[in-house]
């Protein structure tokens, strides 16, 4: 597994002519090493590859990343990068200019007087899943349903949005997710005009719509779901606007396919959204990537370049937010394949009002 995503590093490397690359963002030392560890980073040629890290971590590397050399070191890690990168002669050496600080370049400048830095991008290497990976998605996402299940029943009037966002990150720790996936978000009546609104100490009444956007970590792998409830019976507006985020969520499902790009995919959610007279009230893309980072590539947006490939991961998540009114999100995951997509998530998605 870690093999083959060395492979993959490698023909990235060949074509860009280069004869060592550095790798300090964390997923992506996580990614091509099988590290799990704060601190540290790859140094990889064509030939070998080398994990510099500290004290705290040298016996996990050792077990986490045996295609890998472990090396501890001292006081700098730049000194002990210097040593190791300066063996391998007059280079190019790749660092993650996405991630790299001006900062810490200097210091590569200075500590590699042999090489020539190259900025490169490799976090498109991550976006296809293996199977593994997959494995681990599947385990996120099934946390988060389940939990989901398992709280419905204490939404009502007199909880406030924080209490039911405890619940949930409560039970999907009981189920295995080693932290929620980002902040979750509750918002309630009015506050579900916020398409970001964090859980706050407002207190849920009846005839609320509640979007509850939220996901577990498993592994390292994230997965990210949304579902609007409505507290008591809702109302024929509630119901309306509900309806048309689902028949466009449905239809951006149906859509994605390898080959399509991000950007059709995302045009055909918004062209139902626009038709029914709310394209001013959907203003993100529909979807995103998702694995050791919970916004990754592929987008799914207006502003897409991404084709869709067998084995990608994506979110479809439309959404209405209406100023002093409220809003509705319904999101899945889903895993594009050959003549379409695999839905992940398993919860329902027809309108639920509780306490009916
Ligand atoms: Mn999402």
């Amino acid at each position: 597994m870690i093999q083959k995503r060395l492979t993959n590093l490698h023909q990235l490397m060949e074509k860009h002519n280069l004869g060592g690359i550095i790798i300090t963002k964390p997923e992506n030392r996580r990614y091509f090493s099988g590290f799990t560890g704060s601190a540290g980073l790859l140094l990889v040629n064509r030939q070998s590859q080398k994990l510099i890290t500290d004290f705290r971590y040298i016996e996990q590397a050792k077990q986490q990343a045996p295609l890998y050399q472990i090396v501890r070191h001292k006081a700098s890690i730049l000194d002990t990068l210097a040593e190791n990168a300066n063996k391998l002669g007059k280079v190019r050496i790749g660092f993650e200019s996405d991630f790299v600080t001006w900062e810490i370049h200097r210091n590569l400048v200075n500590c590699l007087p042999n090489a020539e830095l190259i900025p490169i991008q490799i976090d498109a290497l991550r976006m296809i899943k293996d199977d593994n990976e997959l494995t681990l998605l599947r385990k996120a996402v099934e946390i988060a349903d389940s939990a989901f299940n398992q709280i419905l029943s204490i939404i009502k009037p007199g909880v406030t949005e924080l209490e039911i966002a405890s619940e949930l990150e409560y039970q999907m720790r009981k189920l295995g997710s080693a932290k929620p996936a980002f902040d979750t978000i509750v918002a309630s009546g009015a506050r579900g005009a916020l398409p970001h609104g964090l859980a706050s100490t407002k207190v849920i009444e009846t005839g609320d719509f509640i979007t509850i956007d939220f996901g577990a970590v498993y592994q390292g792998y994230h997965s990210d779901m949304t579902r609007t409830v409505v507290v008591g019976k809702a109302t024929a507006k509630q119901r309306e606007i509900y309806n048309i985020v689902l028949t466009a969520q449905l239809a951006g499902i149906k859509a994605v396919k390898t080959g399509k790009s991000g950007k059709d995919v995302d045009a055909v959610s918004r062209q139902i959204i626009s038709d029914a007279g709310y394209g001013e009230y959907f203003g993100h893309g529909l979807g995103h990537g998702v694995g050791l980072v919970i916004h990754e590539d592929p987008r799914l947006s207006p502003s897409s370049n991404s084709i869709l490939a067998e084995g990608m991961i994506v979110s479809v998540e439309p959404g209405i937010y209406l100023p002093d009114w409220g809003g509705v999100r319904i999101e899945d995951l889903v895993v594009v394949s050959a003549t379409g997509c695999t839905i992940l998530t398993t919860s329902g998605k027809d309108l639920i009002e509780l306490g009916i």
